[in-house]
């Protein structure tokens, strides 16, 4: 199945008064997304990997000592983080956390707010590139999570809740090297806690 690009679930400059602007997206989507698809079609093709779906490259190519210079994984594997995280965010108010989702938040970490100071770390953390995640590993217990470069929860056999990205790319033009304020701002301002929720 060859990768595609998505379109983003609003327009480029929907999340501009909430503090990702239209040239972030545009970049973001339109170049680097584009980019991880273009290569990963290019990667992919004349090897065994041409026609499966991206969940099957990117559990069938994990190798944990060599992630930079796996090109197929690395692609695939950037290839879908990007198609969940344009869905991770959503424009205007009414983004209530739903009740099942604070009660799953509060009961693993002690409140919502001890989650995102949990989920902020972890993104600041993150030493370069990667992203910082709250899965549900395969006990179904909940957890906060960091990984470096496009390695994601689907590596360790965990569902992605939510997802940020802490590249440079992701957060240079709207905050330049002010990561935990990017951080900050996603978890009050652009993350659809529906989207969360319904991966319970
Ligand atoms: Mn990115």
């Amino acid at each position: 199945m060859a990768f595609e690009l998505p379109d983003l679930p609003y327009p480029h400059d929907a999340l501009a008064d909430l503090g990702m602007s239209r040239e972030t997206l545009e970049y973001h989507h339109d170049i680097h997304h584009k980019a991880y698809v273009d290569n990963g079609n290019k990667a992919v093709a004349g090897t065994e990997w041409e026609g499966k779906t991206v969940e099957e490259v990117i559990k069938g190519t994990y190798d944990p000592k060599a992630v930079a210079q796996n090109g197929i994984f690395n692609n695939a594997s950037q290839y879908w983080n990007h198609n969940q995280f344009w869905k991770w965010m959503a424009p205007g108010a009414g983004k209530k956390m739903p009740g099942e989702l604070e009660r799953a938040l509060t009961e693993a970490f002690g409140s919502v707010d001890k989650f995102k100071e949990e989920f902020s770390a972890a993104g600041a953390g993150q030493f370069g590139s990667g992203w910082c995640w709250l899965v549900k590993d395969k006990d179904g217990s909940l957890k906060v999570t960091k990984t470096e470069n496009g390695v994601n929860p689907l590596c360790f056999g965990q569902t992605a809740l939510l997802g940020c990205d802490v590249w440079e790319h992701s957060y240079y033009i709207d905050f330049r090297n002010k990561r935990p304020a990017y951080l900050s701002n996603f978890l009050e301002k652009l993350v659809n806690w529906e989207e969360v929720a319904a991966r319970l």
